[in-house]
């Protein structure tokens, strides 16, 4: 059957094969940024029927040979996209590049990484690590669940410095710098023990959002879940940004206590709507559980009514309002309570169908469309309506106080998308994206207004959809969350993979599929299958690559990528030195191609050790390791680079240590001894 199929079309695949390799050709002889350069063509300038035979062997289809041409990258080609996703309970986030769809990179965030040295010494990731904990806990936590990576913004378009990202099983925010795609920061949140609204930036990122999730009283103090309405309660949290330091500041952050619903995504205004921030909620029926002693269970008490409340927030007032100290003080964290933001306006709700889960800003700002999770309509909400709305003061109350918005006063349009709508992407193009978790499929609708003159088709139409394998969960567009998104690629991040890729066992990898939006109307083909093998990644955004400017090599020897300064303990070649005080052994090493200096560091058993090594190559990728068995060490030190670990020598004995990067020829024999003499 696939044969005879294939002798139908073989004139038209080889035909496609010359066309494509001779757009090929032209293309390497045209303009090529310098970043991207190619290798030189080898000289082959026809396609033999060769081409044709194996496409035919491996049983390919001319779409899946135009897929290959799209998405092929031969080495040393750079792609043009780059992805953030996030790693899910991996509490790490992927770099991946479109179309090529190769992973890159991971960048270590919320869990200990080895490859990159992250939390096993390295003191600047030690402490990184460390102000993730609980305060007044001594528990530590070593993972996080990690949602929506949110990229720093510069009026509303990705700048490309920074990259934030939030931890929904402990409530914590990271900032990680595009310089040297690191954690630098982690912050937890001190009056909710969880999130999910989070992160999202504001267009100039002088604001980073962690909206909550699950009700709790505010600060986890113990409260009788009988009594769930009145003690229990709802965040969102407004975590300052300062560009300069590339630090989130504690001290000019707050929240706002909301009722206890279960808050869920969240999306800034941008344009129009800049100041405004907007969350979904569910379980406005405030279901507590409970269905061993005879309770509806959460997935019907929370899904009883049809309306929850889509949350909208004045951020502008509510910054006035934390300023002039309007706020109550919950662990330390001053929280606007629930009756000042209604007294000064800063919440509104508008009501939206049923068990929400996405919610997205268009790019020009006018428009909210929210997807309701057993509704089969996206519901597109007018931020000039409710504009309107607030200003006419025609309001309803819910129990707790909040004006409720008269839901077709602020509805724009309602689309039949399909069956489990999620979450929304956008492009340059005048369509809107949705992914359908059900079906499963992403669908493509017309979004109205400004954008509809680009099109031909209707305003508010659902266009077209395709299939996805399988249950995707959040779509990325390329720049989709920006003023001014690319189109072009459409990743489906999907939760399912079952027939997709070989069997290895019982745990999958998840399905990330590139889709290729490029053109208008009803073609929108997977071009792309990528198995992530790590943890959920919910969320993702993709930037274009030339927007990133990271660097090659630390920028001085010595350099702490912490403070983002030279270390006080930086050493040159030279310098190095074993200092003895008492107990306490202090060692500056350096590291080089292909020797530490020193080679023998000999100290006694309850000493106290600190140990500087200093990377002083320049060379791009010149990077060592360092590996001492027994005491849990492992660091990758990065060209210009100085690391401090510290440990006490408790166990006496021989300890080699080594270079863990095979960094040249005679990387073997980059190693050295500690020798510890047993004490008394
Ligand atoms: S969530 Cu996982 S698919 Cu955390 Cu934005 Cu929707
Ligand atoms: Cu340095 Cu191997």
């Amino acid at each position: 059957m696939k044969k005879e199929w294939f002798y139908r079309h073989k004139l038209l695949l080889t035909s496609l094969l010359i066309v494509v390799v001779g757009v090929g050709l032209l293309a390497s002889c045209g303009d090529k940024s310098d970043e991207a350069a190619a290798p030189e063509s080898s000289g082959a300038t026809t396609v033999s029927g060769d081409a044709a035979a194996i496409a035919e062997a491996r049983g390919l289809t001319p779409d899946d040979i135009l897929a290959a041409v799209k998405t092929y990258t031969p080495s040393g080609m750079y792609d043009e996209y780059v992805m953030f996703a996030s790693g899910g309970h991996s509490g790490q986030v992927y770099v991946v590049g479109l179309p090529s769809m190769r992973v890159i990179k991971k960048i270590a965030v919320f869990t200990p990484e080895p490859w990159q040295g992250y939390g096993y010494g390295a003191q600047d990731s030690m402490e990184i690590l460390a102000e993730g904990n609980v305060e007044g806990s001594d528990r530590e936590i070593t993972w996080g669940d990690t949602h929506h990576p949110a990229l720093s913004e510069t009026n509303g378009d990705y700048d490309g410095e920074f990259l934030f990202i939030n931890d929904k099983a402990n409530g914590r925010v990271a900032v990680i710098s595009l310089k040297d795609f690191e954690t630098k920061q982690i912050v937890k949140n001190p009056i909710a023990l969880g999130d999910h609204g989070g992160t999202m930036a504001t267009p100039n990122t002088e604001w980073i959002i962690e909206g909550g999730q699950y009700g709790s009283p505010l600060g986890w103090e113990y409260a009788s879940i009988e009594d769930y309405e009145a003690d229990y309660r709802g965040m969102i949290t407004f975590w300052k940004f300062d560009r300069e330091s590339g630090r989130i500041l504690e001290d000019q952050s707050f929240a706002i206590e909301l009722p206890p619903y279960w808050q869920d995504v969240c999306d800034s205004g941008k344009l129009d709507s800049e100041g405004w921030v907007f969350c979904n909620s569910f379980n406005t029926e405030m279901a507590t559980g409970g269905v061993e002693d005879g309770n509806p269970p959460f997935e019907a008490g929370a899904s009883q009514q049809d309306m929850d409340y889509l949350h909208i927030f004045n951020l502008d007032k509510a910054v006035e309002v934390a300023a002039a100290g309007k706020t109550m003080d919950v662990k330390g964290f001053p929280v606007i309570p629930l009756d000042t933001a209604i007294e000064e306006g800063l919440l509104y709700f508008a009501p939206e169908p049923k068990s929400p889960h996405g919610v997205d800003v268009s790019p020009d700002g006018q428009f909210v469309t929210v997807s309701g999770k057993l509704d089969p309509h996206v519901s597109v909400y007018s931020f000039d309506k409710i504009q309107d709305t607030i200003a006419a003061g025609n309001f309803e109350f819910d129990q707790y106080g909040v004006p409720i918005l008269n839901f077709d006063d602020v509805l724009e349009a309602q689309i039949e998308v399909g069956l489990g709508p999620l979450h929304t992407q956008y492009d340059d193009k005048g369509y809107a994206y949705t992914s359908l978790f059900l079906e499963p499929a992403v669908a493509r609708w017309t979004l109205g207004g400004d954008f509809s003159d680009l099109n031909d088709e209707e305003d508010w139409t659902l266009v077209q959809k395709t299939p996805v394998q399988y249950n995707v969960g959040h779509i990325a567009a390329a720049e989709g969350d920006t003023v001014s998104p690319d189109g072009k690629y459409l990743v489906s991040l999907n939760k399912w993979a079952i027939d997709r890729f070989l069997n290895v066992g019982p745990l999958l990898p998840q399905n990330l599929q590139l889709l290729d939006i490029s053109e208008p109307g009803t073609t929108m083909p997977v071009i792309y299958d990528l198995p992530l093998p790590d943890g959920e990644p919910h969320y993702a955004q993709i930037i274009k690559a030339d927007k990133l400017d990271p660097w090659e090599v630390y920028p001085e020897i010595g350099w702490n990528p912490r403070t983002g300064e030279v270390d006080e303990n930086a050493t040159q070649i030279g310098e190095e030195r074993i200092v003895r005080d008492g107990n306490n052994v202090e060692i500056w090493m350096t590291a080089v191609r292909s020797h530490f200096t020193p080679e023998r560091v000999e100290i006694k058993q309850g000493d106290k050790v600190t140990w500087h090594i200093t990377n002083v190559e320049r060379a791009y990728d010149a990077t060592h390791g360092f590996a001492l068995p027994l005491y849990n060490i492992n660091l990758s030190i990065e060209p210009g680079e100085t690391v401090t670990f510290e440990f006490e020598a408790t166990e006496d004995g021989v300890f080699s240590y080594y270079c863990t990067e095979f960094c040249s020829a005679l990387h073997l024999e980059m190693t050295g001894y500690l020798l510890v003499e047993p004490g008394e």
